[in-house]
């Protein structure tokens, strides 16, 4: 093709673009290797959130705003790569949430489902339809969708503390379905309806009620304690073999189903021993992690790219979907991790590699 003829066909496209613009149309032979990319190419960088930098910023925050008037005082983690969009992954929200003594953060409810992993302080409690749980370090604890809740800080045993959390929510999920709807209760604690601990006898000892009526897509485990996980993590790493590429990692489950405890969002506890020199392994599933103890490092590849994240305890870092992620631990480490992965298997989307 001649040169002049190029340039009247590339005139002619342009107009006809600006054409078609009119009509709320465009050619998808501009966009098709954007929008079907041959692998998973999301704007989503490998980054770090380390706990001696964050925390001077979270508790500053508590002195600018409380927890009634902000609704929920939280510091979002924005990935680098997607600042000013709320996101740690493409499908993921993350936050760190500070609650001070005495406290309330009032009740609302919304589609989005919230995790809760709890990084530092003790005696907070949150309230999940009608009943409290208190928090404390490395428990996992679950606000399933439309269920009222809030959080206060009545501390324990005689002590009060600020307590610091890490939320994880689906709220990019929701967005794309455009099926978010949220309500106040319009008091600033729900009443409370049963005793402490109600849930946790009924479902979290290998055992239901009889008459078991939870309907739910979400456990009806509501907090899964720390002491409790990482003993039976403590007991494989001591008494079996350790996976090359994870160490021993658990995944939280839903009991009345064996699936994961969130439909929406999967939750891992994993151990690494001290020295751990994991294998590489990507997936499809971006992943965000709070360090519950130990000291290490995480190197994120993805071609000629590469992170290495040097973690310690209550420091956050966030996987990209297909980067590939070694884990290695000086001390032994303990990790909480959570990702998309429910909706990526329920999808048949889900593609892992152990390399
Ligand atoms: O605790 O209900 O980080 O609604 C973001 C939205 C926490 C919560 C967040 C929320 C909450």
């Amino acid at each position: 093709m001649a040169i002049n003829e190029q340039t009247s066909h590339k005139d002619q496209r342009a107009d006809f673009y600006k054409r078609i613009d009119g009509e709320n149309m465009t050619p998808l032979w501009e966009v098709l290797h954007a929008l079907v990319p041959q692998e998973p190419s999301a704007a989503c960088d490998p980054a770090i959130w380390h706990w001696k930098d964050v925390k001077p910023y979270l508790l500053e925050s508590g002195t600018l705003i409380t927890a009634e008037e902000a609704v929920r005082r939280v510091l979002i983690l924005e990935n680098p790569a997607m600042r000013g969009e709320s996101l740690i992954t493409p499908s993921l929200y993350a936050g760190l949430q500070l609650i001070l003594p005495d406290e309330v953060a009032p009740s609302h409810r919304h589609t989005q489902s919230a995790l809760r992993f709890i990084v530092d302080g003790r005696g907070a409690y949150t309230a999940v339809d009608g009943e409290r749980t208190t928090m404390f370090p490395g428990d996992f604890i679950i606000t399933p969708s439309w269920t009222w809740h809030d959080h206060g800080n009545d501390g324990i045993d005689g002590a009060v503390e600020p307590v610091v959390w890490l939320d994880g929510l689906d709220i990019p999920i929701i967005r794309m379905f455009g099926a978010a709807f949220a309500e106040n209760l319009g008091e600033r604690s729900q009443p409370v309806l049963r005793n402490q601990g109600d849930s946790d006898a009924r479902y979290a000892h290998n055992m239901q009620p009889v008459t078991n009526q939870h309907a739910s897509k979400t456990s009806p485990i509501f907090n899964y304690p720390y002491e409790r996980s990482r003993e039976a993590l403590a007991h494989l790493a001591r008494h079996s073999e350790v996976n090359a590429w994870q160490g021993v990692k658990m995944r939280y489950t839903n009991p009345l189903t064996g699936g994961w405890a969130m439909p929406t969002i999967g939750t891992c506890l994993q151990l690494l021993p001290a020295h751990f020199d994991g294998k590489p392994h990507r997936s499809t599933d971006g992943a965000v992690y709070s360090v519950a103890e130990g000291h290490g490092r995480a190197r994120i590849r993805r071609g000629e790219r590469e992170a290495v994240l040097e973690f310690g305890p209550k420091d956050h870092f966030v996987v990209p979907p297909w980067w590939s992620l070694s884990l290695e631990a000086e001390t032994e480490t303990v990790l909480f991790s959570f990702s998309d992965r429910p909706v990526q298997e329920a999808l048949g989307l889900m593609r892992e590699e152990f390399l």
